[in-house]
This record gives structure tokens, sequence and C-alpha cells, in this order.
């Protein structure tokens, strides 16, 4: 048995109207084939050019392993200058990522490679956002904390993108106090004897290559796997659904302190009853559905 996902819908290219109209409004995901072919970055952005334009950089690094109580929110597990990793990257499988590199601050230069596209939604202009990863390297499922929808353009190498609107989180075995599921659940091929829920749970699949664009809806789980090394940049588009909106300024300016507040006062504690809590909760929904 698989999970129950439907493969996103593909376009060449695609008007404001039609956007807003057949996606936005609806909340589906698409992917735009040939949106940024205009754009430098469609011929210049490969693993080579971000080494030339950024190699000196200290860069923040992520792997897989499972959060503990005594690092903080989001907090990096190494840092290596960025020519060092994209060596890395392409002479070996790493699980380290880039995630959240905010690429205004970090390399100016990069801004004249790309250019905001308008689709009829007002984007966040200071925060495009690049992510990298090695072969088979992989985020956990979760939702970003102020629920944006985001622009996810890719560059290099081949992704897999599984998406869930926030409506499937009662199949998904997700950590109270936080924006991620349960980190041991195996997305690709999922042990639905130990995570029974997530026969339930419709999602979306989507793969991605070089000049590709995913639109992934507000709030929408998603889980990313880097099938080649490769990169992206997310630009964003501040939540709308009145909801979403309240839950992102919940999460921003409550949550996040809540929890780190509770993590230093319980410690390993904290965390182990949010893990078991994600597993009762998601089969007492289970139970009486
Ligand atoms: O692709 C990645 O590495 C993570 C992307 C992501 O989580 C995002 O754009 O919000
Ligand atoms: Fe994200």
């Amino acid at each position: 048995m698989e999970l129950n996902l439907t493969e996103i819908p593909r376009v060449k290219t695609l008007t404001k109207e039609v956007f807003l109209r057949d996606y936005f409004r609806p909340q589906k995901p698409v992917v735009i084939e040939n949106c940024i072919e205009d754009w430098p970055a469609f011929e210049k952005w490969d693993l080579e050019y971000m080494k030339k334009v950024a190699g000196d950089k200290e860069v923040p690094l992520y792997d897989d392993r499972p959060v503990k109580h005594d690092e903080g929110f989001n907090e990096p597990h190494a840092k290596m200058k960025m020519a060092e990793y994209i060596d890395l990257l392409k002479s070996e499988p790493t699980k380290y990522r880039i995630f959240l590199w905010n690429v205004l601050k970090e390399v100016p230069i990069l801004q004249k490679d790309f250019t905001y596209p308008n689709f009829g939604i007002r984007l966040m202009k200071g925060l495009p956002m690049l992510f990298f990863g090695g072969r088979n390297s992989h985020t956990f499922m979760h939702y970003d904390i102020d629920l944006a929808n985001i622009f996810h353009f890719h560059f290099a190498g081949k992704k897999q993108c599984i998406l869930f609107s926030q409506s499937e989180s009662k199949h998904l075995y997700k950590i109270p106090h936080s924006l991620i599921t349960r980190e041991d659940i195996d997305f690709d091929a999922p042990d639905f004897e130990q995570w029974p829920a997530l026969k339930n749970a419709k999602g979306h699949i989507a793969h991605l290559q070089h000049g590709n664009v995913l639109y992934i809806p507000e709030g929408y789980w998603h889980h990313m796997k880097y099938i080649t090394p490769g990169f992206s940049m997310s630009l964003r588009a501040v939540a709308r659904k009145p909801k979403n909106f309240l839950r992102a300024v919940y999460n921003i300016f409550f949550m996040r302190y809540y929890d780190n507040f509770m993590r230093r006062r319980k410690g390993q504690e904290w965390i182990d009853w949010k893990n078991e809590e994600a597993v009762k909760r998601t089969n007492n929904l289970m139970r009486t559905a």
C-alpha cells in the first residue's frame, strides 16, 4: 500500500487571471513549467555559480536528526563555508541541507537574476529564501510558521514534493505545539501498521526540475526530497484566509516561545510527551471518525 497522492497538475505558463481563478481562490497546488525562462537565473543558477558568488559565506546546515530539547527552535546542526558545502553536495550523498537562507541579506547580487512574478497577489519582497540539499536528503513534513502561500522555484537538480492541506492534519500524527509531523514517519514508504491513520490522508505529489515553479497553497504541509543535489528559492505571500492568518499570528507570537519555554523547563520530557501525544491524538481522531 502507498500513500493516497494525486499528481499536481502541470501547466506550461499561467496568466494571473487563470492563476487566481483556478488555483489561488480554490487553494489548489500547481506546477508551472516555463515561468522563469526570461530570468537570468534560468541560465545562470547552478551549484558552480552559487559557489562563485557565495563561496566565502558561512552557511547554517540542518540534517534529519530528531528535534532535541537543548536546541532552540530551528537551530542549525552545523556550519560550513558555502564553497565547502557545494563540494560536499557534488562529491557524495549528504544529509546536510540549507534551510531558510535569506538571499537578499546574504548575497544581494543574486537579486539581479530574478524578478517578482505578478500572479495577482502581493509577494513579501524582503523574504526570498534559499534551500539546498544533497542526493536523497529531505525535510521533515512541516508547514511554515506563517502559513504563507509559497512559490517554490527549483534549480539544478530533481526534487520530489509531497503536500497535504491543513484539513488532512488529523491523519498526519502532527506534533502539538510545533509545525512538524512525527519525524520517524518515512513519507516515501510509510509503515501503515505503525501509522494506520496515514491510510486516510489524501495528498498531492509533484516532481520538479530546473526552472519549474510549484505553487503551495497557504498553510499546506510539505515534505521535500532532493532526488539529486539542487536548490530552490521560495517567494511568499501572506495567508489570506482569516483562520490561517490568525494561526500565523499565534504561531509567531506565542507558540514558538511557549515551546522554547517548555523545552527549557521540562527538557527531553517535553519532547517525548509531544511525540506520544501526536500518536494518541491521531489515533483518537481515527477511532471517533
Ligand atoms: O525544499 C526545501 O528544502 C524546503 C522548502 C520549504 O520548506 C519552504 O519553501 O517552505
Ligand atoms: Fe517550508
